[in-house]
């Protein structure tokens, strides 16, 4: 697949604006600061489609970024952010059950990237969104980011450690060199 068109359709505060259109949906989960927003950058061809910032959760929305016209890649908002108040966490999970389980719960989701810092590994909150989603039925795959933060070994070893303890394949993927973007998008393909 190429992406020839991406486009944000729109941006979600609340559950009632949920696109609910048909078209399939690709979600991509994970913690804040892990690459969700580089990575739809990256896939996308474009430098800042999507807003990426240094400094973590600072935006609780659903990010609905139509592709192609044919299919929206959904940008989830992040987890495990420490420095939230109480009152933001409930939002976040209010609109992420909301988005996966509320409003004629979307049959259009297709699957969800997990993204998991290739240097971390899967935090204690990646494997309950994990759980949860294996419970839920959903279909994921892993996507490892960051990987120009490691040595070609050291690459390797991470990942063949993550796909062992998964037990699913794992693509690794770095916002800096691209590697990793054709792999994702056939993935992405084969699902839709
Ligand atoms: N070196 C390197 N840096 C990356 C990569 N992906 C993301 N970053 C950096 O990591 C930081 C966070 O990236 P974002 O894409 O905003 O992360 P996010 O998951 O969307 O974060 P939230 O929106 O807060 O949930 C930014 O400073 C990015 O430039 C990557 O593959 N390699
Ligand atoms: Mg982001």
């Amino acid at each position: 697949m190429t992406v020839k068109n991406a486009e944000l359709k729109m941006t979600a505060g609340l559950q009632r604006q949920f696109l609910r259109d048909g078209k399939p949906q690709i979600a991509l989960s994970g913690r804040s600061n892990v690459g969700k927003s580089s990575l739809i950058n990256g896939l996308c061809g474009r430098k800042s489609l999507a807003r990426v910032s240094s400094s973590p959760g600072k935006t609780i929305t659903v990010n609905f970024y139509e592709i192609n016209s044919e299919f929206y890649l959904v940008d989830l908002p992040g987890y495990g952010f420490a420095k939230r108040s109480p009152e933001e966490k409930k939002r976040w999970s209010e609109l992420t059950d909301g988005y996966f389980t509320g409003n004629g719960s979307p049959e259009s989701l297709k699957a969800v990237i997990q993204l998991i810092d290739i240097r971390v590994g899967p935090t204690s909150d990646d494997m309950m969104m994990i759980n949860w989603l294996e419970n839920a039925g959903c279909k994921w795959f892993v996507v490892a980011t960051k990987a120009d933060k490691l040595s070609k070994t050291q690459k390797a070893e991470a990942i063949e450690k993550l796909s062992q303890s998964l037990g699913v394949d794992v693509i690794s993927w770095s916002s800096v060199t691209g590697e990793g973007k054709n792999d994702i998008l056939s993935k992405i393909s084969s699902v839709i």
